[in-house]
């Protein structure tokens, strides 16, 4: 409680000198659809925005789960997002008492249905919903592959679903991601941030985690196609492992050109989500056969040393018998 107060408090003083410095902040931030402290409403209920399931809100921060066993924490956003290219910025922290074991991580939404979890059915992805329309940012703590990635954990995916497909938590989704990235963002003392911006059709996550104040590009996905209309929303969940999810704040900027035609936009709110690639999944190809590889490479190798030796014999009996016809050539 103290830390988190502590946190709330320097992030407060420091965030107006940073922001207008090397944070994009030029355009249009849209009140509806985020949320800043402090946060007027307390417990389960808050201005435009929704809580569900084990979500706290205290004036400085929004707990998603506790550090505790099987939780689920959901804030949903009541107001839809009508912009075709926007911005969002979360500032948040991940953080528990696990040294090596801690789980299971967040998601940042934007998806046609806000989530009722832990109510309702396949409330299986990250305190939300699995099969879900829309778009869905996965900040993934704990790592539940038994192979080996070629990435490190915590791991940052995006999915874009249109309500067919499953995530897979055995390889963290990564069967279905369109990109993905590894960012070390939990157990920080520093403020952690993460970035959505979805223009021109692209997907593109930042991060600032490693506390210098500027954003790294995680992953970008472009031929992503998003209706309006959506809704945003962030959920956490625990389950054997646990950890700390909290929110700071959400804003939403508007990137849409003042001049752009507004039948444009209304066109695309019955646009189904889709992306024009996937990752290829990154379990992979069986092993080559390893014995009967080497079983080649032996033969191969005792041939050689056959001919090898049976050369030498071969040219040292040649050199043999013609020393001895030179000697008894001499003798005579
Ligand atoms: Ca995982």
């Amino acid at each position: 409680m103290y830390l988190s107060l502590t946190i709330a408090f320097l992030s407060i003083v420091s965030f107006p000198q940073f922001a207008s410095s090397t944070w994009n902040t030029n355009e249009y931030m849209k009140r509806e659809n985020s949320l800043i402290r402090p946060f007027h409403g307390s417990g389960s209920s808050l201005n435009n925005w929704e809580l569900r399931g084990s979500a706290f809100a205290s004036d400085t921060f929004i707990r998603l789960t506790p550090d505790a066993r099987s939780m689920q924490g959901g804030l949903w956003n009541r107001h839809p997002c009508y912009s075709r290219n926007w911005e969002m910025e979360v500032h948040f922290k991940v953080f528990g008492s696990g040294k090596d074991l801690f789980g299971d991580g967040f998601a940042i939404w934007y998806v046609r249905d806000p989530s009722t979890c832990p109510g309702g059915a396949h409330c299986s992805v990250f305190g939300s919903n699995d099969y879900f329309v829309g778009l869905g940012v996965i900040l993934d703590t704990y790592n539940n592959y038994n192979g080996v990635h070629n990435h490190e954990h915590p791991y940052i995916s995006a999915m874009v679903n249109n309500g067919t497909l499953h995530y897979d938590h055995d390889r963290d989704g990564t069967h279905t991601q369109v990109a993905g990235c590894s960012a070390k963002f939990r157990g920080r003392e520093h403020d952690t941030y993460v970035k959505i911006k979805y223009a021109d059709d692209t997907v593109t996550v930042y991060t600032d985690v490693e506390n210098r104040r500027a954003w790294s590009q995680c992953l970008t996905a472009p031929g992503i196609i998003l209706p309006t209309g959506y809704y945003f929303g962030i959920t956490a969940a625990t389950g054997d492992l646990t950890d700390t999810h909290e929110i700071y704040s959400v804003r939403v900027y508007d990137l849409d050109s003042p001049d752009q035609d507004p039948a444009v936009n209304k066109e695309r709110a019955n646009v189904l989500p889709s992306a024009s690639f996937f990752e290829a999944p990154r379990d992979h190809v069986d092993d080559p056969k390893p014995s009967m590889m080497s079983g080649f490479k032996k033969l191969f190798l005792i041939l050689v040393g056959v001919i090898v030796v049976c050369g030498a014999i071969f040219i040292g009996g040649i050199f043999y018998v013609k020393q001895n016809e030179h000697s008894r050539k001499r003798l005579y």
